[in-house]
């Protein structure tokens, strides 16, 4: 069996694209969707730009004044959020997405990965052309562009979506995967924020091409052993999540607001360990157990986040359940910055065993090997 197909496609500029679909005479000029918070004319972020705005260095986060300062000599158009509208747009293109994918999950408002390894036959070649196909339907449906990365895992066809923008299609094979990540800096992988990576550059770790090489057990030493482990996995292109679909049938989930914004592990985990046992009591009037165990974070940023680990047999063990979802926060909270908002669990029976596990596993002792003997 070859290895999976997976593609990230993320829309353009999504708001401001969606901005421009309502009065495509603002195309040729530069615009800024910002979030007002009210307090005076100009207070608030931006949201996103296009990419004429983009030029003038206009970035989504930064505040409102200084991007019209960076725009001040233009005609630029500053508009406020309107999330009615761009959801609309969202769930129409998601409805495309899923039309091409044997998986498919949503990670954002103008995100999805699409697991595609089955009807592209497992040949690469016939995932382009899949990848070609659905840029060319968001475009003749929705007139509108973007950005898709194609390559064998979810980590891997992130980071390619990533590489060309817009209207890029980027494409990495299993074979290139770690050399095409050598070059990059290491802050390209998903989980190193501003301090992981300023952690990494004072161990002399500037590229993935180092984090790659670098002493597995200095690795740990400096970020304990699961997110080393996802570390080095990570350098070498090496990703297992599955690509989910929300809501199946064989889930129970619960999920809750927390009473402050935070990423203290034991005030997360005081909520989630509540929701495990609401989930377990759910769970026992089925009597079925259970294999995979998931976590959602909403972020202060209203981002979804999402990170699940299957186990290697099913079990319908509570304690199983609460361990698995504090190692996946404490890994998510060692490869993110951002405070939660919301968290929640979720856990699912996995009918079929994943397609190409035993070869990435294999794949996996050999890059190790490799890299233990520097
Ligand atoms: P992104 O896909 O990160 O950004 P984008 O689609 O605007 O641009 P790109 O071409 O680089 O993909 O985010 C999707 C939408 O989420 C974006 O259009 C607006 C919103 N958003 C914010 O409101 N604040 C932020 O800080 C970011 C990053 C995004
Ligand atoms: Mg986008």
């Amino acid at each position: 069996m070859g290895p999976r197909i997976v593609m990230l496609v993320d829309l353009d500029y999504f708001f401001a694209q969606c901005e421009e679909l309502r009065n495509p005479s603002i195309k040729v000029m530069p615009v800024v969707v910002c979030v007002f918070s009210g307090r005076t004319e100009d207070s608030g972020v931006v949201s996103t730009a296009n990419y004429i705005a983009r030029e003038y260095g206009v970035k989504s986060g930064m505040p409102i004044f200084m991007a019209k300062k960076k725009l001040e000599a233009t005609n630029a158009v500053f508009l406020p959020v309107d999330y009615t509208f761009y959801e609309e747009i969202s769930n129409k293109v998601m409805d495309i997405l899923k039309s091409f994918a044997d998986r498919f999950e949503q990670v954002g408002i103008d995100e999805a990965y699409l697991d595609v390894t089955e009807r592209a036959n497992e040949s690469f070649q016939k995932g382009c052309e899949i990848a070609a196909q659905v840029k060319n339907e968001i475009l003749r449906l929705q007139k509108l562009t973007c950005s898709i990365g194609l390559a064998p895992n979810k980590l891997v066809a992130k980071i390619a979506a990533d590489t060309q923008k817009p209207d890029g299609l980027t494409v990495v094979t299993l074979e290139h995967a770690a050399s095409f990540l050598a070059s990059l800096p290491v802050s390209r992988l998903i989980g190193v924020g501003t301090k992981t990576k300023a952690r990494m550059q004072a161990l002399g770790i500037n590229s993935i091409f180092e984090l790659s090489h670098f002493n597995m057990q200095r690795l740990i030493a400096a970020f304990g052993k699961t997110s080393a482990t996802y570390f080095h996995n990570a350098s070498l292109g090496i990703d297992e999540e599955p690509v989910q679909e929300r809501g199946e049938a064989s889930s129970i989930s619960r999920i809750a607001t927390l009473q402050k914004d935070s990423r203290e592990l034991d005030f997360i985990l005081e909520k989630t360990n509540e929701l495990c046992k609401d989930i377990h009591a759910a769970l026992t009037t089925t009597g079925k157990s259970f294999k995979t165990i998931g976590i959602t974070l909403v972020t202060t940023d209203m981002k979804i986040h999402t990170r699940s680990e299957t186990l290697e047999s099913p079990t319908d063990s509570l304690e199983t359940m609460r361990r698995t979802v504090k190692e996946l926060l404490e890994r998510f909270f060692t490869q993110q910055e951002l405070k939660a908002r919301r968290v929640g669990v979720k856990i699912s029976n996995f009918l079929e065993k994943q397609r190409n596990q035993k070869q990435l596993t294999s794949f996996i002792q050999e890059a190790e090997n490799e890299t233990s003997v520097s």
